[in-house]
């Protein structure tokens, strides 16, 4: 007390403020060992601006922190026991100069990481942020293997007990509750975010919510059966790397300039029904032209899969994907295989080699609700929590068809047209997007760091949500931003991303780069 006493009397306000903080920080690990039930507390600390943090990855997957960040924070790390068999890994960033909000990261793929870079994004901007590893460490599926508990923690748990344990967390630290919980994912996080919806509407305010991985068994079922269609290198169903972006080329030759302008950007898939047969080999085979095999393999890739009772399983990869070397490159999907094989089936020996029946078999299979695809959003509505959702139309991972066809399911369901679920319930359609980030447009809008492209509500998604909820001004379209490299050292072109269903259409006239020449219709 007599040290806190002489401190105070030396070190200006702001390095007061800093002081205690660190000490408040330093001994929260204590108090929250005997506070929180179920958990094991691993550490407090205090991590002042400028300190080079160290955290080392879980697995070679699982990114890791090695820098330094322009604001202080505590850091609380746990695990919290979800069941005999499984727990959640969590982490807590508590900043100094906090909001009052809250925010909940993440994750994606099968993972299984910390999502640091997501956190130090919000955390840098006065959120309180927890993230979770998803109740495994490792994008993989082998920790599901033969423990239904880590299935059931990726399925739902991991997040929610997150959130519950991260808001204790913030108000142990604050002494006092969060005025306002958000949450932030894209990909295996978006999918997440629509579980909170779905499940634990009383969980946030605001969710911002991309590319789906939702009805996440279709997706692995599609994500799988591309290897049936395109075959192993060498096949006659093949086509190689080159060749595939021969038929991109030919795609953007035949449906670019739909939306008014030729410019690599296909600002509305709807409209393009993409016809392969005008690559086919005139004669002589070259690197350059498809054989009928290989133009009835473009033309399956880009048709949804049914299942044996003519169901639809999964809907289409929409044209214009970025590259899909990932999917159609001849090899078994990684994601996929590890759900057949340490989940459907408990068989590590399963080959990758998938037929109608096994996808039957995913159906049929007890995965905790995973899908996240219900069509009722009651519980959001009647809470008033808002959902920004997006998903970007180059998305060669997770089709953009399918947030449309969750979109329209949402609407069936509750009976309510766009201008209803506009309420609480936006998708905006990033044109030139590929998966959460990157591809030929105008991809930058702030829902991750290297997405950012400025602060201002219409240019950055998560800045959207915040003033949607507390200042109940809802977004119209998103401001994306385009640069000339991966510097951003300048400004390429700016477009409005359109709220669904409208699409976006150059005026024809004007600078095509100007967001003004273009508009929803
Ligand atoms: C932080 O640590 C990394 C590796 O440990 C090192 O490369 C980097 O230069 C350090 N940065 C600062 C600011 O000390
Ligand atoms: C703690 O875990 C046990 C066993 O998993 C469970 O029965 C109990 O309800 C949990 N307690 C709390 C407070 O979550
Ligand atoms: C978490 O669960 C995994 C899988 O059951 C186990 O290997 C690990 O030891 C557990 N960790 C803790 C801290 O309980
Ligand atoms: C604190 O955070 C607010 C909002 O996030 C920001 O505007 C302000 O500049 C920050 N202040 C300091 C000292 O970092
Ligand atoms: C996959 O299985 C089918 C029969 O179900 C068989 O005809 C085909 O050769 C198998 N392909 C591979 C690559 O193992
Ligand atoms: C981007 O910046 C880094 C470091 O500042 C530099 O090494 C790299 O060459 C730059 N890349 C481009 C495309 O300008
Ligand atoms: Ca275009």
């Amino acid at each position: 007390m007599k040290g806190s006493l002489l401190s105070q009397l030396l070190l200006p306000g702001t390095a007061w403020a800093s002081y205690t903080f660190s000490k408040q920080c330093s001994s929260l690990a204590e108090s929250l060992a005997e506070e929180l039930s179920n958990t094991t507390v691993r550490l407090s600390e205090y991590v002042s601006a400028g300190t080079n943090l160290s955290i080392p990855p879980t697995h070679p997957s699982c990114e890791s922190v090695r820098s330094a960040f322009d604001f202080s924070f505590c850091r609380v790390a746990l695990v919290a026991h979800t069941g005999p068999t499984s727990n959640v890994s969590l982490e807590t960033w508590l900043p100094l100069n906090w909001t009052g909000r809250f925010l909940s990261v993440g994750n994606g793929g099968l993972g299984g990481c910390i999502d640091y870079s997501d956190m130090s994004y919000a955390v840098g901007r006065g959120f309180a942020a927890v993230g979770t590893n998803n109740g495994h460490d490792g994008n993989i599926g082998l920790p599901f293997f033969n423990n239904p508990g880590v299935i059931e923690d990726y399925a739902y748990r991991a997040i929610h007990t997150g959130v519950v344990l991260g808001k204790q967390i913030t108000e142990a630290l604050y002494g006092k509750k969060h005025t306002k919980s958000y949450y932030l994912g894209c990909s295996t996080g978006g999918r997440q975010g629509f579980m909170e919806a779905q499940r634990f509407p009383e969980d946030f305010d605001g969710i911002v919510a991309g590319a789906p991985a939702f009805d996440f068994t279709g997706l692995q079922a599609s994500s799988a059966w591309y290897y049936n269609i395109v075959g192993t290198p060498g096949s006659p169903t093949f086509l190689t790397p080159q060749l595939w972006r021969v038929v991109l080329q030919d795609t953007l030759k035949q449906c670019d300039g739909l939306d008014g302008h030729v410019d690599g950007v296909i600002e509305d898939p709807d409209l393009c029904q993409y016809r392969p047969e005008g690559l086919l080999c005139n004669g002589e085979t070259t690197t350059n032209c498809l054989t009928g095999i290989q133009a009835d393999t473009v033309r399956r890739v880009y048709s949804a899969l049914y299942d044996k009772h003519g169901e639809l399983v999964y809907p289409r990869m929409q044209p214009g994907a970025e590259s899909s070397f990932i999917l159609w490159n001849g090899t078994p999907f990684p994601y996929a295989i590890d759900w057949w094989k340490y989940v459907v089936y408990n068989d590590p020996s399963f080959d990758g080699n998938m037929t109608l029946d096994d996808i039957e078999a995913a159906r049929n299979t007890e995965t905790y609700g995973v899908d996240a695809f219900e069509g009722d959003l009651s519980g959001v509505k009647d809470r008033g929590t808002k959902i920004l959702h997006y998903h970007g139309l180059q998305d060669n991972l997770i089709t953009s068809d399918n947030s449309a066809r969750y979109y329209n399911l949402v609407s069936r369901t509750m009976g309510l047209r766009s201008d209803d679920l506009d309420d609480f319930y936006r998708y905006f359609r990033i044109s030139g997007m590929a998966h959460c980030s990157g591809g030929t447009g105008a991809y930058n809008i702030g829902n991750r760091l290297s997405g950012l492209a400025g602060e201002s509500a219409e240019e950055n998604v998560l800045t959207a949500i915040v003033q949607w909820v507390e200042g109940g001004e809802a977004p119209e379209h998103v401001l994306g931003t385009a640069f000339t490299d991966f510097n951003k050292t300048e400004i390429k072109f700016r477009r409005r991303h359109c709220k669904y269903p409208l699409r976006n259409a150059y005026s024809g006239s004007g600078d095509p780069d100007s967001a003004e020449s273009w508009s929803c219709v």
